[in-house]
């Protein structure tokens, strides 16, 4: 099969270009997050690599979030092993010492909010027909409490507690304005504004910018890794369930229904 995730490294700039390329929509499968996560860290390890620009070779969409079809019909053990995945590629982007920018050029709902709030930054196409948000709700099911840490330490409590009540998708002006996106370029703009960001960002001197993020996102991080195996049979259990499988189901056949 062909690769998901294509790494562009300048050695010049010391930045690393990303560009997830799973069609049609990126959705996070297994293989796509595990892929995510090995050139991840092999970004990580390479001490010359200071920053990294993450956007979608796809046309209209960022990513689908989580493939839906990893958590449909699947045994316990399949659930928990995609969920493993699912903490791995959160825990690699969301404490990456390098400077992290989401290129954000499409839709963006559910996992694919979360690769981008996981970031440092975010530019969205400023295009009315994308959205972006955590609108897990909507398909029955129920934002991780990482998922929802994450958006709490990005928009504040009281935005997050009505976004993931309502499974909330905002177009790129309303993310703009509650701060789920830091800026709106238009869409052809978006990795060379990226690009520019980044030269800002990192005329910063590493360690004290890294020590810094790491002071502001320890708490979270360690909220998870103390307790990633609890949250593992939870997820599975929960998933699992007759009730839950039928929410999904009905999302899917919603989703093709609405084809075209
Ligand atoms: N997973 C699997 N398949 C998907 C997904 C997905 N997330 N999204 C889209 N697809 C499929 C569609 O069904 C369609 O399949 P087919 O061609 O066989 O009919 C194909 O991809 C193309 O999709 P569209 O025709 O809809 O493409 P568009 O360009 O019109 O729209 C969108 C793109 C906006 C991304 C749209 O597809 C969409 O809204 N997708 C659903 C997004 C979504 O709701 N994702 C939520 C996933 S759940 C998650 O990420 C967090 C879960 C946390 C779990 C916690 C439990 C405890």
């Amino acid at each position: 099969t062909s690769p998901k995730i294509k790494v562009d490294f300048d050695q010049s700039t010391g930045v690393a270009v990303m560009q997830m390329q799973s069609p049609p929509v990126n959705s996070l499968s297994l293989d796509f997050l595990t892929e995510f996560s090995i050139a991840t860290e092999k970004l990580e390890m390479d001490k010359s690599c200071r920053g990294l620009i993450i956007t979608s070779s796809q046309p209209k969409v960022f990513s689908a979030g989580l493939d839906i079809m990893e958590m449909y019909m699947k045994s316990p053990e399949h659930c928990g092993e995609f969920w493993k995945a699912v903490q791995e590629m959160w825990l690699k982007l969301y404490g990456s010492n390098m400077v992290t920018i989401a290129a954000i050029n499409g839709s963006s709902p559910a996992g694919g909010c979360l690769m981008s709030i996981a970031c440092d930054y975010r530019i969205m196409a400023d295009n009315p027909r994308y959205s972006i948000g955590l609108n897990e709700t909507q398909l029955g099911i129920v934002a991780p409490f990482w998922f929802k840490d994450t958006m709490i330490n990005t928009v504040g409590h009281r935005t997050t507690e009505m976004a993931l009540e309502l499974g909330m998708l905002y177009n790129p002006s309303e993310a703009l304005k509650i701060g789920l996106v830091d800026q709106l370029v238009p869409e052809d703009q978006v990795v060379t504004t990226a690009t520019q960001t980044m030269t800002k960002w990192l005329a910063i001197p590493d360690h004290a910018r890294q020590i810094t993020k790491s002071m502001m996102r320890k708490p979270t991080i360690d909220k998870l890794t103390s307790n990633r195996e609890t949250d593992i049979q939870y997820f599975v259990n929960f998933i699992t369930k007759d009730s839950i499988q039928k929410s999904l189901g009905m999302y899917l056949a919603m989703l093709k229904k609405r084809k075209g």
